[in-house]
């Protein structure tokens, strides 16, 4: 009965809400769980990274060159191409790692080469797990400075 009497009293609630704020209520179906007070688990596979870094790509150069990270941390990069069309391939694996060596770095979404429109930001999560330096560099021929056009993440415990 003390069941029966929260759910009548939480209907009558949701019914005062209806008529305060029809739409808020019919934009927000709930599920059964919500309706009867227990709190859902939330299930988004990822969080959002806590640390944001703009980056540049234009002639032929990414800015910053260099991102530190330490072991754990997480980055979206906001790269941007300022010039044309570049690419961004990050290496998952640390630069001199030995044959079979598992990757350092996840990436959220992972592509092998993001495309980098003129003036479209691309986010990239990163998620550093083994310390290293992990190359990255353009992979969409650009013109003639392309193959010195590169960086680095480093990795510290
Ligand atoms: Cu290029």
């Amino acid at each position: 009965m003390k069941i029966d009497f929260r759910f009548a009293a939480l209907l009558a609630t949701a019914a005062v809400l209806g008529l305060a704020a029809p739409g808020s209520v019919q934009s927000s179906p709930r599920s059964p769980q919500e309706e009867q007070g227990e709190k859902p688990k939330p299930q988004r596979p990822v969080e959002a990274p806590p640390r944001i870094i703009a980056m540049t790509a234009k002639d032929f150069e990414f800015d910053p060159p260099v991102i530190h990270m330490k072991v754990g941390d997480k980055v979206r990069l906001e790269v941007i191409s300022s010039d044309r069309t570049h690419g961004l391939h990050i290496s998952a694996f640390p630069d001199g790692g030995k044959v079979n060596t598992a990757p350092g770095l996840a990436f959220i979404f992972g592509e092998d080469c993001w495309k980098l429109k003129k003036g479209e930001s691309v986010a990239v999560d990163i998620e550093a797990t083994e310390p290293g330096t992990y190359s990255f560099q353009c992979c969409k021929s650009c013109g003639t400075g392309h193959k010195r056009m590169k960086g680095q993440i480093i990795v510290e415990r």
